[in-house]
Parts: structure tokens; sequence; C-alpha cells
């Protein structure tokens, strides 16, 4: 049995195309299933539904043999854990679910003088690992306020002077008011395997994996 673990919504929609490739069918919509094991149409494979924060702990622990998760999410999770992110292959960039993490400031924030005087910053953020590490390398003090949701809500009723959030279109920042001042780095769907799942089930994911990596180097598949 090959159990892959995904989240609802965005990933999940993205990886439908990935699971095609490798000749895999999900049987359940996880938007509707109250479900959280999906059957596939192969019998030797399996889907959990997990929420995306957790992807990475089931595919450390075992839980799972394979996941897909943002690199924002591994690096919070490499970030909070004392072991990193151990045990954990990262063999593939699967260049979906694209986004950046930014710093954004309210409109009327002059976060560029803020940062020349030196000022101490109020930052809120559910990327508490990746804001304390790009502030640290910019030599800004902050200050780091955690969030897990709706952190663009924190500027404008003086929760925090800055966020670092996922910035996709720019719409949210857009409705709300807030201005994008940093861009921390591009972020996009990562594999990730167990390490003893990838030695005692070496065929099997290996397949899999050759099949992402196919979709992901085909024309057209690469681009922004
Ligand atoms: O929603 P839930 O709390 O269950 O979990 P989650 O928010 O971690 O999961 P989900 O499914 O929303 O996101 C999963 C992964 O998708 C993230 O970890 C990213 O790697 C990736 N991704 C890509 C995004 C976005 N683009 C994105 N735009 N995740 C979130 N957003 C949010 C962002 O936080 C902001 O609120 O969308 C809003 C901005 O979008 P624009 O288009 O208005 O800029
Ligand atoms: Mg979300």
């Amino acid at each position: 049995m090959i159990t892959i673990a995904l989240s609802k919504g965005r990933i999940f929609e993205e990886t439908v195309p990935l699971l095609a490739a490798a000749g895999i069918r999900v049987l359940d919509d996880p938007e509707t299933s109250r479900k959280l094991i999906l059957d596939t149409n192969q019998p030797d494979v399996r889907v959990l539904v997990v929420r995306a924060t957790d992807v990475p702990t089931y595919v450390q622990f075992g839980g799972a043999d394979m996941g897909i998760t943002g690199k924002d999410t591994l690096l919070e999770h490499g970030g909070d854990w004392g072991g990193g992110s151990a045990g954990l292959f990262q063999p593939l960039d699967l260049q979906i679910a694209k986004c950046r993490i930014s710093v954004a400031v309210r409109a009327d924030f002059d976060y560029a003088y803020a940062v020349r005087q030196g000022a101490r910053l109020r930052v809120a953020t559910k990327y508490v690992a990746i804001a304390r590490e790009f502030f640290a390398s910019k030599g800004v003090h902050v200050d780091l306020i955690k969030l897990y949701g709706s952190m663009e809500l924190a500027p404008l009723v003086g929760l925090a002077d800055a966020i670092v959030d996922l910035v996709s279109t720019g719409n949210t920042l857009r409705a709300n008011n807030l201005i994008e001042v940093e861009r921390i780095m591009d972020i996009s769907s990562r594999l990730i395997v167990n390490q003893a799942a990838l030695k005692l089930k070496r065929e099997p994911i290996r397949s899999i994996i050759d099949a992402f990596g196919a979709v992901v180097a085909a024309p057209g598949q690469t681009g922004a």
C-alpha cells in the first residue's frame, strides 16, 4: 500500500493532473466527502486528506509514505522542530500552487523609513520561522506575533506594523489597503517522501516520482 498525504483546496486540485500522469484517479471528492482516507482506482494507492500544515508531520513520521506541501509549510515545519526535516526526502519541485512570501504594510505606513530609523517593528504572521530568519538577515529588530489566519487584518486594527504572508494575485492585499514592500522568496509545492518508505517500497514510489517528474519537465508546465 502507498499512502499519499494531501491537503484540500488548491494543492489537491493542482495534484489531480500529476496523479493522472501516474495512472492514479482519486475516487472521492475531498471537498464533498467526509472521508479522510480516499480510495483510488489503484487498490494499493490511497490518499489521506490532512490540514496543509500537517502534511510534513504525517510524512516525516510515516503516517503517509509521501505527500505534497508548500515550501512555506516545509520551511516552517523545519523551523519548528529541533530535528528539522530529518527523514524527509524532497525529490521534486512540482511547480504547482505557486505564490510568494512577502512583507506587507498599510499603504500609509512608511516601511522604508522605519527600517532606516532602526525602529522595532511589530510583525504578525503564521510564518514565524521564515519571518525571524528574514528580518535577522536584514538586521531589522522585530517582535513577532503568531497568527493562524487572516493576517491581513492585523495592520488594519493596529495589532502589527507589518505582516509576512503569501501573495499570489495581490488581490487580498489590495482589497485591504495593504502594499507589498518586500518579496522574501518564491514558493511552490514540493513532493516529500518518507525515507524509510522509499527504501522499503522503492519500485512503486519511484514510479510515482518519475511520473510526476515527467509532467513537471514537460514543455508548458515549468513556466511562471
Ligand atoms: O486553509 P487552511 O488553514 O486549512 O490551510 P492553508 O491556508 O495552509 O492551506 P491552503 O490550501 O490555503 O494553502 C496551501 C498552500 O498553497 C500554501 O501552503 C501555499 O504553499 C500554497 N498557496 C499558493 C497559497 C496561495 N498560493 C495563496 N494565495 N496559500 C495561501 N494563499 C492565500 C494567502 O495566504 C492570502 O490570504 O491567499 C491569499 C492571497 O491570495 P491573492 O491571490 O489575493 O494574493
Ligand atoms: Mg488557506
